[in-house]
């Protein structure tokens, strides 16, 4: 089976999820991030998957009963959602990661399951776990770490491992403030995706130890996963092995899209020539809930200005009315109007554009009426005093916000 967490609140996306968890946020144009982890899930064969949420569930969970509804009781696969309900005692909610799971023990032995793969349900990337659960099953080891490598320099941001020649895990430091590099490549470390893979029976037994430790803090990568490595064996399994590749000479693709530039620049990339991310894979679909909404429609208005996109990616819905629109991702029923202008700019579903606005760089909350002639992406300091802008200088725009400028 896979558990997937769902429940961590990703503050880095700042408003963009104020009210949704960051799995519920939207990618690519007509998915959000969830759908990368379940689909992963699906297409590696594993139909018994389990979904722990608990910070602001509800647009997640809404997500799932609806696009997520096709599994089979009579064949015994599903998709449970296990929202934090208190089970172990009346006080605690999910304490962390791996009480997540442990407070399910008993709905989990239900399932009747050899080997149990957690995910985190908050990345972008395509994978066949069946390697990696193969490569468990081999190894014998009593835990398999999903791992790859990054920049040393981002690499305080996850659990860091270093491995012998087996690939077996020989340490594992979470968030490290000076990550070590590899022997062969000292700007390099190779990090812990936060996937894991046990048998059923040996992760039971260290859940039940772990609901009553006082001193953990119930996480994987805090308490759990350094312990193994202590006093028992990891393995390091390698995502480059497990990538799932349309062009063989396809880097490994992985994004976090935790922050707003993160967030922009991966659906932006998207628009590419070339993208990393193949989301026209026949072979490895991503699976969703997708409205029934007509296909986009692209119009010269009454003045004959035209409507036009370019490098760019318009979902189901949209209309594109006499706005000239380049390297941008329009998510489903976005109206834009005449005069304006889109460049590289990101419209969660529903948003609506009026007259003459001009917008570059910029990141558009579900649902957000862009006034008539508002620019931005032009005048850094001017988009700072109304809109959060974000480090690399992408303007995060969301209803409040123009609510706010528009009363002042
Ligand atoms: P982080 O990403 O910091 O590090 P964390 O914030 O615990 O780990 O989130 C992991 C997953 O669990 C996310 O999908 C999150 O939504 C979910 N989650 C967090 N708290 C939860 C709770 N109380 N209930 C349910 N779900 C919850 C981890 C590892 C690192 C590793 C990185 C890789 O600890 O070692 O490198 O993931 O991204
Ligand atoms: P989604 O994440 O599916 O795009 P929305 O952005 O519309 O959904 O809303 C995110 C969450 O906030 C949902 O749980 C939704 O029900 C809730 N929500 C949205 N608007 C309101 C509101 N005005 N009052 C209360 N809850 C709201």
């Amino acid at each position: 089976m896979a558990f997937v967490l769902a429940g961590g609140r990703g503050s880095r996306l700042h408003e963009l999820t104020n009210s949704r968890v960051k799995p519920a946020v939207y990618f690519g144009g007509k998915t959000r991030i969830i759908d990368f982890a379940l689909s992963n899930a699906m297409n590696s064969g594993i139909r018994k998957i389990a979904l722990a949420t608990q910070y602001k569930a509800h647009s997640l969970i809404r997500h799932c009963q609806r696009g997520w509804n096709f599994f089979r009781d009579e064949r015994n696969e599903f998709l449970d959602i296990l929202p934090a309900s208190q089970r172990y005692n009346e006080q605690t909610w999910y304490r962390g990661t791996v009480d997540a799971v442990a407070q399910n023990i008993d709905i989990i032995d239900s399932y009747d399951i050899d080997y149990i793969v957690i995910l985190a349900g908050d990345h972008i990337y395509k994978m066949d776990y069946e390697m990696m659960i193969r490569q468990h099953v081999e190894s014998r080891a009593d835990v398999t770490v999903g791992c790859l490598t990054v920049d040393r320099g981002e690499a305080s941001a996850f659990g860091c491992i270093a491995v012998d020649e087996k690939d077996r895990i020989n340490s594992f430091m979470e968030k490290p403030k000076d990550p070590p590099g590899l022997p062969d490549n000292p700007e390099k470390t190779l990090v812990s995706m936060g996937i894991y893979v046990f048998s059923w029976a040996f992760l039971r037994e260290r859940l039940l130890e772990d609901l009553e430790d006082e001193n953990s803090s119930h996480d994987f990568g805090n308490d759990m996963i350094p312990e193994i490595v202590a006093q028992g064996t990891a393995q390091a399994h390698r995502f480059q092995n497990s990538c799932v590749r349309t062009r063989p000479d396809a880097p490994a693709y992985w994004r976090d899209v935790g922050t707003v530039d993160a967030f922009w620049k991966a659906n932006i990339d998207l628009t590419d020539f070339n993208p990393e991310l193949d989301l026209w894979d026949r072979n490895w679909p991503i699976w969703t809930y997708s409205e029934l909404v007509p296909p986009a429609k692209f119009i010269h208005d009454e003045e004959d200005r035209r409507g036009s996109a370019v490098s760019s990616m318009i979902s189901g819905g949209c209309i594109v009315s006499g706005t000239e629109i380049r390297e941008s991702l329009l998510f489903t029923m976005c109206h834009t109007n005449s005069y304006a202008s889109l460049h590289r700019v990101v419209a969660l579903p529903y948003v609506q554009v009026a007259r003459h606005a001009r917008l570059k760089n910029v990141v558009i909350n579900r649902g957000v009426h862009i006034p008539e002639g508002l620019v931005v992406g032009e005048d850094p300091e001017e988009d700072a005093k109304w809109f959060r802008v974000s480090p690399g200088g992408v303007t995060l725009i969301t209803q409040r916000m123009l609510d706010r400028r528009e009363a002042e």
